[in-house]
């Protein structure tokens, strides 16, 4: 037996021919050409909003995985912004990033973005919670009294909100998101939001995993409105492990509990700069990820 190298984990891309469309915390888009975007999901993780100095191994190969799966379950209901993630198919002239690009990246349909992340909810938590225990209400929405923490609601409620000049996620209400979008294209998001969710978190909880909340961004393209960047992962969306949920409580992450619980223990201020994690954390991490692609998928992601 020949001993299994390493993956080396992606933590920046490195492109020098390529121009940088756009990058976030764990995600780097390129333009290609007029038409298409290349999209890359790096091994970056982040915890307390801060990208750690570790990247977690094969991290964005599992995140694409997941979104790769999504989009096709999806495509009944809704276009999606994927060309290929084949790399075999990439032009020419990627062919030389080969080893970044093998598993964690796809070349997209170029849309028109609408300014507005549509965000949907089933279960209450976080700022959601926050705010429901305030004031009875989320993000405007009237709710029954007495809902515990992580109870689901009674129906899932549609909670968009957009990019705040700070970089942070601002709440707003429908009657905004109509300001911005118009009533017509506000009133579809939300419908194709609600019926992608309701679809994806019932396959999802019969595989053990509750889909608590999730954001989708959409865009305009030949096709019509379009579902675009990642889907249904565990960075843009909150899965909890199914046998361990109880209502009356915050939830443990599927995904990132070693990490939180670390950065607990060493009592980070939650400052910039954020730490590297110890090899264990970050193998552990990356295992839990390996785990949730299994268990949403049926399939094994070979590493
Ligand atoms: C696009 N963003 C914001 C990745 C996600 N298909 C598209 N066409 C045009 N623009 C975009 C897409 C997509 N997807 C969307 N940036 C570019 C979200 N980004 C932030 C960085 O990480």
């Amino acid at each position: 037996m020949s001993p299994k190298l390493l993956d080396p984990v992606v933590l920046k891309t490195d492109f020098p021919d390529l121009h940088l469309h756009a990058s976030g915390k764990v995600r780097d888009v390129y333009d290609l050409d007029d038409q298409r975007l290349l999209f890359v999901a790096t091994d970056r993780i982040s915890a307390f909003d801060y990208v750690l100095a570790t990247g977690i191994p094969n991290k964005g190969r599992v995140l694409s995985q997941i979104s790769l799966f999504w989009f096709d379950f999806l495509s009944d209901i809704v276009p999606n912004h994927v060309i290929t993630a084949d790399l075999a198919k990439y032009p020419p002239a990627l062919q030389k990033y080969a080893d970044q690009l093998q598993g964690r990246s796809m070349i997209v349909q170029r849309a028109q973005m609408f300014p507005v992340e549509c965000v949907v909810r089933g279960y209450i938590s976080g700022s959601a919670w926050k705010e429901y225990k305030a004031t009875g209400k989320v993000c405007g929405i009237e709710l029954p009294a007495g809902l515990r923490e992580s109870d689901a609601f009674p129906e899932p409620i549609f909670t968009p909100a957009t990019k705040a000049v700070t970089g942070h996620d601002e709440n707003i209400s429908f009657a905004r998101m109509c300001e911005i979008l118009g009533t017509e294209t506000s009133s579809y998001l939300r419908d194709l939001t609600l019926r992608i969710y309701k679809k994806a978190a019932a396959y999802a909880r019969q595989r053990g995993i509750i889909i608590a909340d999730t954001k989708f961004e959409f865009g305009r393209t030949a096709k019509g409105i379009t579902l675009a960047d990642e889907v249904l992962t565990p960075d843009s969306s909150r899965f909890w492990p199914a046998d361990k949920y109880e209502p009356g409580r915050p939830q443990e992450s599927f995904d990132k509990q070693y990490v939180r619980d670390y950065l607990e223990q060493i009592r980070w201020n939650k400052q910039p700069p954020a730490p590297a994690l110890p090899p264990e954390v970050a193998n552990k991490t990356s295992e839990k990820y390996l785990d949730a692609y299994f268990q949403l998928t049926g399939r094994r992601l070979d590493v």
